[in-house]
């Protein structure tokens, strides 16, 4: 599984880092008596955004997919997306660059601990092969998906075929966000051999320029590069709607306190987690989010019908669960 999410680091987890890096080097040249280890700095993430979107929109332009098959299935069809080039007897094919939808996301240069502090707009490609009949997920949602990941020359870098649980704030935040486009489907049927599967699930396809994926930092393993796009396919068959991941009375969602759709931001003990050295945990994942004490549970009131309010006794404009004096 390669798809682990970014998450703001603390200074000891970069340390940590660092060392990884400098061991993995010393690996790399253990047989050169003359170590002389250039290190090459990461690049200007506007530079990148620029190079990667000019190459998706490329690929858009010059290749295709079967949306002839998903219109008119044939009886056998498995329901694949199949990418191929608009050449030869496919010249008058339409292509992906007429079909797909876009979303821009911000990113902070600081998601990659770059040197230099800017916001640079991503443009995210994607396209509903075919839409669900359900719902969508949010970012801070738990969804069942089958997904393919793979380079632009096609390569496939990782794949489940069968159905997995995904808590999406765990995952590439490209992913996370391309898997809000689309919807779920709406019924589990069981079948004679005892396999199940999901009707009117989703199927989709997304670009992720390397700013909404890995960057200058992908997996050891997978054949992922430097800066490479990623596209994934994925099949969404039901998500848990408002998924409460701590358990602690608040959907993850609305645990996004600086609403830019990444949890792993939004800390509000930080402080006092990095001094106690006992870890760091985003509220989205903290049962007591400002480390006062009380659980978050006990400090918010849910009625019957499940609607949160958040009580704010001292009057300050800070509710009571991020609130450590009250
Ligand atoms: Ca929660
Ligand atoms: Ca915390
Ligand atoms: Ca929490
Ligand atoms: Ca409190």
């Amino acid at each position: 599984m390669y798809l682990a999410g970014f998450k703001r680091r603390s200074m000891k987890e970069k340390g940590v880092l660092l060392f990884i890096a400098a061991l993995s080097i010393l690996a790399a040249c253990s047989n050169d008596d003359s170590i002389n280890v250039e290190v090459v700095p990461p690049r200007a993430l506007a530079e990148v955004e620029a190079e990667n979107d000019a190459e998706i929109k490329d690929y858009l332009k010059t290749h295709y997919y079967n949306y002839e098959e998903f219109e008119n299935p044939p009886a056998d069809f498995n329901f694949k997306i199949v990418l191929d080039t608009i050449a030869g007897d496919a010249q008058d094919k339409i292509p992906l660059s007429d079909q797909v939808s876009i979303m821009t996301i911000p990113v902070s240069s600081e998601t990659f601990n770059l040197e230099d502090d800017v916001v640079v707009d991503h443009t995210l490609y994607y396209l509903e092969a075919r839409e669900g009949t359900g719902g969508s997920p949010t970012v801070g949602d738990s969804t069942l998906v089958k997904y393919e990941g793979q380079l632009l020359s096609g390569n496939v870098f990782d794949s489940n075929v069968t159905y997995t649980w995904q808590y999406l704030p765990f995952f590439l935040r490209g992913y996370a966000a391309g898997i809000s486009n689309f919807k779920v489907g709406t019924e589990v049927i069981s079948n004679p051999d005892g396999t199940s599967e999901i009707i009117g699930s989703g199927i989709g396809l997304m670009f992720l320029p390397s700013g909404l994926a890995y960057y200058n930092n992908p997996p050891l393993s997978g054949g992922i590069e430097l800066y490479d796009i990623l596209v994934f396919q994925v099949n969404t068959g039901l998500f848990e709607e408002a998924t409460d991941y701590d358990n602690d009375g608040i959907p993850s969602i609305m645990e996004d306190l600086n609403n830019n759709g990444i949890l792993s931001d939004d800390n509000t003990d930080e402080s006092v987690e990095l001094s106690s050295g006992f870890g760091f945990l985003p509220n989205h994942l903290d049962q007591d989010d400002d480390q006062d004490g009380t659980l978050t549970r006990e400090e918010i009131v849910i009625d019957n019908e499940g609607n949160i309010t958040f009580p704010d006794s001292d009057g300050d404009g800070t509710p009571d669960y991020l609130d450590a004096d009250s």
